[in-house]
């Protein structure tokens, strides 16, 4: 018995991988949730996670990098808060011979081969699934307001291209309105605030499309200040499928949201784990399913 639990105990020392994770922030209720399933999944798997997390700052994450790169950790993931300025750091961690995972959001590289894939849901897809949605419960005939992410983000970008694409098929849907509110509860109370006075009231406004959750958890709060009923007198459709919009949801002030799974470690991990032991080309994106959920 002993003897066993000792050479276990080094065994699992021996072979224990160092990984670290530069996560974008603690932006809304997703991504609190998915950092921790991050974290406790590391456990399951044995290995020792690295954790920093950049506050929605670029900067901060190339910080990240180049401290995992100099304790020369196994292998780096990154959730890149915005899709341009990665190729520098990444030639960096090719050089250390430290294999990158992208997670989550995406990145604009000019060489595909500084990262060996990325694992993460399809943002264009969402955004496709949100419009076609829209467009049934509409019948094709909707003046939208859009609250985007984060400027310059693989889910603002793709979640905007995918829900245009679906719209654009209907010549009377339209988006009268855009603005960013950086995924965050308070960033979509005031876009929407914005919204409700250049619209008078969100007259003829039919829907309101946020790309993450919380910022329309934020537009529900300003609709209700300003008397409106969301859910009602506008459609509410968004993404994520965090408690809080389950629960509006259920109270009828959203109709609608596209599933963001955030217990995603078990995915990830078996991923880096095969390809540190044995090296081997992947294919650039392996893709997590996404799931549209109504009220009913
Ligand atoms: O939808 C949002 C978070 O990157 C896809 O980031 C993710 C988005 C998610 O802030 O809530």
């Amino acid at each position: 018995g002993a003897a066993f639990a000792v050479s276990a105990l080094v065994c699992s020392t021996a072979f224990a991988q160092t990984i670290g994770f530069s996560q974008v922030g603690s932006e809304g209720d997703w991504r609190p949730a998915f950092s921790a399933n991050m974290q406790e999944s590391a456990k399951d798997y044995g290995i020792d996670l690295k954790f920093a997390n950049a506050q929605g700052k670029q900067e901060e994450q190339l910080r990240a990098v180049r401290a995992f790169i100099a304790q020369g950790v196994d292998a780096i993931i990154i959730a890149p808060v915005v899709v341009t300025g990665w190729d520098q750091v990444l030639q960096e961690a090719k050089e250390a011979e430290i294999p990158i995972f992208l997670v989550d959001r995406d990145v604009e590289v000019k060489d595909p081969s500084l990262y060996v894939t990325r694992i993460s849901a399809d943002f264009n897809l969402e955004g496709k699934l949100a419009g076609a949605w829209l467009a049934a419960e509409s019948k094709g005939t909707c003046k939208i307001v859009e609250l985007q992410g984060t400027t310059g983000s693989a889910p603002a970008i793709e979640r905007k291209k995918g829900f245009e694409a679906v719209i654009g098929q209907f010549p009377a849907m339209e988006i009268v309105a855009t603005q960013s509110g950086d995924f965050t509860t308070e960033g979509g109370k005031k876009v929407m605030e914005a919204f409700i006075k250049s619209t008078n009231n969100l007259d003829g406004i039919c829907a309101s499309f946020a790309h993450n959750d919380n910022m329309q958890l934020g537009a529900i709060q300003a609709m209700k200040e300003a008397g409106l009923k969301p859910g009602k007198d506008v459609l509410m459709v968004s993404v994520d499928y965090v408690p809080a919009i389950v629960e509006a949801l259920k109270a009828g002030e959203a109709n609608a949201s596209v599933e963001l799974r955030s217990a995603v470690g078990k995915f990830i991990y078996p991923v880096i784990l095969d390809y540190l032991k044995s090296p081997q080309e992947l294919p650039k994106w392996i893709v997590i399913p996404s799931d549209l959920h109504t009220a009913n």
